[in-house]
């Protein structure tokens, strides 16, 4: 009795910590799959294509992008329109995941509807490094700023550059991406 106790005791730890080992599988492979299908930072030094990117409210100037596999472009964005906009590179899910800590910005009245408190964000970013937004695939500009992105496109599909300020995404303020 005790020694069949003990086996099912035996097989049950076993088990979770094969589902253990699977889901920590699972979870890392598509982090990086998530990653791979975006490409990555670029270098300077191989940028192929400058593009300028003009943000009005709430659409992008161009608004469609046609890129080769592999070609690093440098998007120079510049803000001209009377509203907060952001220029970020990623794919469906990681605009839908992001959209939460842009409302969070603009909970903490860090994004505002036309400025954005950098002294705020920096003391924020302290506690949350969310609420700091400092991505290497994305720029957020108040009107009037400029910043460029240098990026490097692998072999990605599915790409969408597009502003995650609170209801901008939602009146589409999303630019097409084709890689080919
Ligand atoms: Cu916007």
């Amino acid at each position: 009795m005790t020694h069949c106790l003990f086996k099912k005791k035996f097989i049950i730890t076993v088990m979770k910590k094969i589902i253990f080992i699977i889901s920590f599988f699972i979870s890392t492979v598509s982090f990086a799959d998530q990653n791979m299908k975006i490409g990555s930072k670029g270098n300077i030094n191989d940028v192929s294509r400058v593009i300028k990117v003009k943000m009005f409210d709430n659409y992008y100037e161009p608004n469609y992008f046609n890129i080769k596999a592999g070609e690093t472009i440098k998007f120079e964005v510049e803000n001209v329109g009377e509203l907060v906009h952001e220029f970020n590179i990623a794919n469906k899910m990681m605009h839908m995941k992001h959209q939460p800590e842009m409302a969070k910005m603009v909970e903490n009245e860090i994004l505002l509807a036309d400025s954005i408190d950098k002294e705020k964000m920096k003391k924020m970013a302290k506690m949350d490094k969310a609420m700091g937004h400092s991505h290497s695939n994305s720029v957020l500009l108040a009107p009037k700023e400029k910043e460029d992105i240098i990026w490097k496109f692998d072999n990605a599909v599915n790409i969408e550059i597009a502003c995650n300020v609170p209801g901008h995404y939602q009146v589409g303020m999303i630019a097409k991406v084709d890689i080919n």
